[in-house]
């Protein structure tokens, strides 16, 4: 099908003043890691090295959470919830302010399309942090149990997917609730995070409420390690998970996991088609399908599906992938080169188990990490493409007969994290999500999110919730208890 030609439409680069090196923010400052190792941060759509960022060890990791306890023992534990609240509105209206920076930023450090960081990703951290600031001063009103109070120093780690908003997720509720935190971004998006630090200096936050320490996987498990950490939040792989859950065992430490999802997007023959391929189109190949609930699983009902199939890959043929700074971008780049072979691995694994590979066809930049927007049909069950996470633009598709048989098959995953459901029938409905064993259930829509409403999985996609009310559990303490 011929598709419009646009004329490109870049957005401007100019609002950011990327420095050449960054340190680790702790106590309030930007200070030299002890071992003076750095490590680079890529531009993943042109290979282009953006900056250097200082690598922490375990003695920056110490120096974080000293500065943390300091924070939390001496001010930020004793201040009122409305005046913790009067910090959090202050970030949140900065975060607003310097929206366009943190969107270019976003977009260059990770790779997805301007559209996205610009239109989902800021204006979500700062409904976030609008959120819990609202809740600051009303935490006793929140059915959260008897005398609610924080919980201590948290130590928080994130994955490069969506880095600001997971930021976002992770420190807003903490610091509602007066805990102060200690945070590592992923090795290769950490300079949204690093100008979040500088966001918590403009708003005067008093020094060591949020320490950033960047690094890689050693750097998170000095934080996992810690024994001045009171409560682990991770956002990240199903394996690390597993591996921190191992770590503290035994210990007093408590933890959120949120984790890998293989969710299943279930259209049945009454629903709207066009609006269900719009769904499946924002289900995976938002984000380049670097979305942990994205709907990397299509189930649709038998006597639909050549015609979804039809519909579905005219469409992909429609979308734009490239420059993630063009406006007209749907797809970006692909974060990191690693993860691109890890994509490229497990198609590789379709094909060899006998499904039927398809994609767009676009042309794709020649320097960056890229990949095209791909379709497997003729998947089963027991195909690892339809069981394991690819983390990348990759769908697989599955039919079904009766809506007892598409709940039986979206439930069996290793995963539950997130499920959509794709009918007329509000009875349906309503009867598939009690069904579906999904923290999420999306009706007649898809990758939507708000502040107000809680987020998290079943199963091997984690523990604990984030977001609403029940996001704030996890952060405070209640009843007798020390
Ligand atoms: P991970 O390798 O698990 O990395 C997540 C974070 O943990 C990163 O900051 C990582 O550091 C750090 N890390 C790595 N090894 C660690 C260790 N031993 N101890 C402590 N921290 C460690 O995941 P990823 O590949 O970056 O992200 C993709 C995965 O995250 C997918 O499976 C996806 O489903 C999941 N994810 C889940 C959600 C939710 S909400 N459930 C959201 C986003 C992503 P480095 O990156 O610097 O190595």
């Amino acid at each position: 099908m011929p598709t419009f030609e646009y004329a490109p439409a870049p957005e401007s680069r100019a609002v950011v003043d990327i420095r050449n090196s960054y340190g680790l923010f702790v106590g309030g400052e930007f200070v030299d890691a002890e071992g003076g190792t750095a490590f680079k941060t890529v531009n993943p759509a042109t290979e282009e090295v953006l900056a250097e960022v200082a690598e922490a060890g375990e003695a920056d990791v110490d120096a974080a959470v000293r500065a943390a306890r300091n924070a939390y023992t001496r001010v930020w534990s004793r201040m009122s919830g409305a005046d913790r609240g009067k910090y959090l509105y202050r970030i949140a209206r900065i975060i607003q302010e310097r929206a366009r920076e943190f969107a270019v930023l976003e977009t260059l450090d990770n790779g997805k399309p301007i559209r996205e960081s610009r239109d989902v990703d800021v204006p979500l951290v700062a409904a976030h942090f609008f959120y819990h600031a609202g809740w600051a001063d009303k935490l006793e009103y929140a059915s959260l149990g008897a005398d609610p109070r924080p919980v201590g120093v948290v130590g928080q780690v994130i994955p490069w997917n969506f880095p600001l908003l997971m930021l976002a997720w992770k420190v807003a509720p903490a610091l509602a609730c007066g805990n102060t935190v200690v945070l590592k971004p992923a090795e290769t998006t950490p300079l949204t995070a690093l100008l979040f630090a500088e966001v918590c200096q403009q708003a005067d936050l008093p020094p060591g409420v949020v320490n950033i320490v960047t690094g890689a996987g050693a750097t998170g498990q000095a934080i996992v390690d810690h024994p001045g950490i009171d409560k682990l939040a991770f956002t990240g792989s199903t394996a690390v998970g597993k591996m921190i859950a191992r770590s503290i065992a035994g210990t007093r430490k408590k933890a959120t996991l949120e984790l890998g999802g293989k969710a299943a997007n279930i259209v049945f023959d009454d629903a709207a088609i066009d609006q269900a391929v719009e769904g499946i189109v924002d289900g995976i190949f938002f984000n380049q399908g670097h979305v942990c609930c994205a709907g990397s699983r299509i189930l649709v009902q038998e006597s639909i599906a050549e015609e979804l199939d039809h519909r579905l890959k005219r469409r992909l043929g429609t979308l734009r992938v490239g420059d993630p700074l063009d406006k007209n971008t749907d797809v970006g780049a692909i974060n990191s080169r690693t993860q691109l072979e890890r994509i490229e691995e497990m198609v590789k694994v379709g094909e060899a188990e006998g499904a039927e590979r398809w994609d767009s066809g676009c042309d794709l930049p020649v320097d960056g990490f890229w990949f095209r927007p791909t379709v497997f049909s003729n998947v089963s069950q027991s195909h690892r493409i339809a069981q394991e996470e690819i983390f990348g633009p990759v769908v697989s598709v599955l039919t079904f007969r009766t809506p007892g048989e598409a709940v039986a098959k979206a439930n069996n995953t290793p995963y539950g994290l997130s499920a959509g459901i794709w009918t007329e029938k509000g009875s349906r409905i309503l009867w598939m999500a009690d069904q579906l064993r999904a923290g999420v259930v999306w009706a007649n829509t898809f990758n939507k999110f708000d502040p107000t409403s809680p987020f998290g999985g079943y199963k091997e996609s984690g523990y604990g919730r984030e977001g609403g009310r029940h996001g704030l559990e996890a952060y405070v303490k209640t009843g007798a208890g020390e």
